[in-house]
């Protein structure tokens, strides 16, 4: 019997960077696997290089699968990389302590306003901004952003919170840094957005207002690394190479990345000591990862699942999506950015074939496949438009947003592989009663596009709406290969 993982018991030479001290400088919001695979490993290196009180004080929002664990476990874990090379584990050991935000809302509004913390992460993925799909801006009828806006409701919304917690801040005026690190084109804009538009509609004191524009940074991010679901097999792993018990280690592949601007009023860590860059081209490197990857990946996820694939290398070894997917990367997604400087597109795209290619991480395409409807947002629309402004047709665009829509909306009298059921998907009703009563697959896609689910720039190219619909009526009729062929030949 192996002996539990905990601090006392951290295998010699397996620690990754340093351990916190006990002191928390950073309050993460959206404690997953993600933000323990990626920011929490920089902040560990930052610190081993440069030291720092930048101890995490980590909350995941409303569920305590992995809080319970980790707190098990006095907030260790492991990371496990999966390389074609080999298997590798370390520990990570920067938690000082974690919490379930919705169970202690106050808890959070109370480490934003503690002076002793300068930075706030976040990974709350695309829902957690609760924006309207079809303005970008805070949902203000969303039922949850209403509620926490009621006099004196005690916020339940990552928004609301953030929002409560820095105006609480303001008292002390102690400047303070907000950084997205999720999957959002202009990232610190967009949190900065939902932020300020809470407080105005919660009608707080311009002092705060003033407080939060002139002494609190939102940066832009730009952050990769893929980083599946934990099985069992990943616990057996690391109890084999550590000869530890971890109950939430994190599996994840080797590549890591995060480009940010250097715009923290509080300081920072030393990040850029453990890898991370600093540039001013953040609108670029955004583009590159939410097209050429985000993009690309719901691509994969979505023709996958409609051919049975249940993992992203599945879906990738298939010829038809190789070559949807490359037909959308050079046609459709390259031209519509102009990229950072010095970016080299060949090595780029021959780096993501051999990153979906790994078959070790087991991605599966119905993860990526989840919440495709605020996922989408932020790798079709403003894509599709740039052609679609010049009079071309983005056909892989289409194929996706067909693809999508075949998976979580489907016509009537289709149904896709049973894949297709285990993708979360929180606009799933809301889509089928949109549809409901649609005469042709033209009408069902114009009720989904638009519908208020997209943009309504988007929603006025007819022709665009038109493509997805044929798309989506050879998806029906002949299968997903068919209607890739009929893109592969437009
Ligand atoms: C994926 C991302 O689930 C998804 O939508 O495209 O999580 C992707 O794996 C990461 O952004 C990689 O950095």
């Amino acid at each position: 019997m192996t002996q539990p993982l905990g601090r006392q018991s951290v295998p010699a030479g397996s620690l990754i960077g340093a351990s916190a001290p006990d002191r928390t400088g950073i309050v993460h919001l959206g404690l997953g696997n993600f933000h323990r695979a990626h920011g929490a490993v920089y902040t560990a290196q930052a610190m081993a290089a440069a030291g720092g009180n930048w101890g995490i004080r980590g909350f995941a929002h409303a569920s305590d699968r992995v809080v319970t664990p980790m707190r098990a476990q006095d907030n260790v874990y492991s990371v496990l990389q999966l390389t074609e090379h080999g298997t590798e584990a370390g520990v990570v050991d920067v938690h000082r302590d974690t919490g379930v935000a919705v169970h202690d809302p106050q808890a959070v509004v109370d480490a934003l306003a503690d002076p002793a913390h300068r930075i706030a992460t976040l990974t709350i993925s695309e829902v957690g901004y609760s924006r309207d799909p079809a303005t970008g801006r805070l949902a203000l009828d969303n039922p949850d952003v209403a509620a926490d806006l009621a006099p004196g409701a005690t916020p339940r919304t990552t928004v609301g919170m953030l929002a409560r917690g820095l105006e609480k801040r303001a008292a002390s005026g102690e400047p303070f840094a907000v950084l997205s690190c999720d999957n959002l084109q202009s990232s610190g804009g967009v949190t900065r957005s939902v932020v300020e538009k809470f407080l105005q509609a919660a009608g707080v004191s311009d002092d705060v207002l003033a407080f939060v524009s002139s002494s609190v940074s939102f940066p832009n991010a730009m952050v990769d690394r893929i980083v599946p679901k934990t099985t069992e097999d990943h616990t057996r792993l690391v109890a084999e190479l550590l000869g530890v018990q971890d109950r939430c280690p994190v599996p994840a592949e080797d590549f890591t990345m995060w480009v940010l601007e250097d715009d923290f009023a509080g300081g920072r860590p030393a990040w850029d000591l453990a890898g991370a860059t600093f540039s001013d081209e953040l609108e670029a490197y955004e583009m590159v990862k939410l097209r050429l990857l985000n993009g690309s990946h719901s691509l994969i996820a979505y023709l996958g699942i409609l051919s049975g694939a249940p993992t992203i290398d599945v879906a990738w070894g298939q010829d038809f999506v190789r070559e949807a997917v490359l037909g959308g990367i050079t046609d459709d997604y390259l031209p519509s950015f102009t990229p950072p400087t010095g970016f080299d597109a060949e090595s780029y795209v021959a780096q993501l074939d051999a990153r979906w290619r790994n078959p070790l991480i087991g991605h599966a395409t119905t993860q990526v496949g989840t919440d495709g409807s605020q996922k989408l947002l932020q790798r079709i629309p403003d894509a599709a438009l740039f052609h679609l402004r010049d009079g071309r047709m983005p056909h892989h665009l289409a194929l996706c947003m067909a693809a999508w829509i075949a998976c979580v909306a489907p016509p009537r009298g289709f149904t896709p592989d049973p894949l297709s059921e285990r993708i979360v998907e929180p606009a799933r009703d809301r889509l089928a009663s949109a549809v409901d009563g649609a005469v042709t697959v033209l009408d069902h896609v114009r009720r989904i596009v638009g519908g208020g689910f997209f943009p309504e720039v988007l929603a006025a190219r007819e022709e665009f709406t038109a493509r997805v619909a044929d798309l989506l009526t050879i998806i029906t009729r002949d299968g997903v290969r068919a209607a890739a062929a009929d893109v592969a030949s437009a």
